[in-house]
């Protein structure tokens, strides 16, 4: 099961995002609105058996840290080949890193990643030449109350996620 956990921002916040989606020219394939979210952590392809660890983890992470709250004021780029691969809108908040922190503290050979844990969500994705894209101001802010484990199967016609469990940040 190839399996993240992420925080998906209210409806209105995805839907801010993606107005900004507009400005895309060329071959930057936009996240669809209602899949636009913010990893905490990358499992990649982890045994069914794990499964039950995983869902802990992610529940006791939960219960280690209060809800807290978000906030998206720009825009900026991943490279990859010396281009742009990622444009994401950038996310600020007390709570990510910590969290991204305990989850990987707790599933080392799952979560391990010699990059530095980055906030962001993901608009789009270059798949060809494409032109970079004209930074956007947002002045967005959202309660972080939840993060959720989520399954990814890819397809042809783009990744299907299925929520698999929710933990609610307690206060
Ligand atoms: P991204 O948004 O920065 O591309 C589901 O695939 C989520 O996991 C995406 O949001 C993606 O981040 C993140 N992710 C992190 N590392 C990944 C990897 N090696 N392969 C695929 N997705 C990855």
């Amino acid at each position: 099961m190839r399996l993240f956990y992420a925080i998906f921002p209210p409806r209105t916040v995805q839907r801010t995002l993606a107005e900004a989606q507009r400005s895309l020219r060329g071959n930057w394939k936009p996240v669809r609105e209602d899949q636009i979210h913010l990893t905490l952590g990358f499992l990649g392809d982890v045994p069914e058996a794990e499964l039950a660890r995983v869902r802990r983890a992610g529940r006791e992470a939960a219960r280690a840290s209060g809800p807290f709250v978000a906030r998206v004021r720009g825009t900026g780029f991943f490279p990859g080949e010396g281009r742009p691969r990622v444009w994401f809108a950038r996310a600020e908040g007390d709570g990510f890193e910590p969290l991204a922190l305990a989850l990987r503290e707790a599933l080392p050979e799952f979560l391990a990643d010699e990059r530095a844990f980055k906030a962001h969500l993901t608009l789009a994705r270059r798949k060809g030449p494409a032109p970079r894209v004209a930074p956007v101001v947002f002045d967005l802010e959202f309660p972080v109350e939840a993060f959720a484990l989520v399954e990814s199967r890819l397809t042809p016609r783009g990744p299907q996620y299925t929520v698999l469990d929710t933990f609610a940040l307690k206060e």
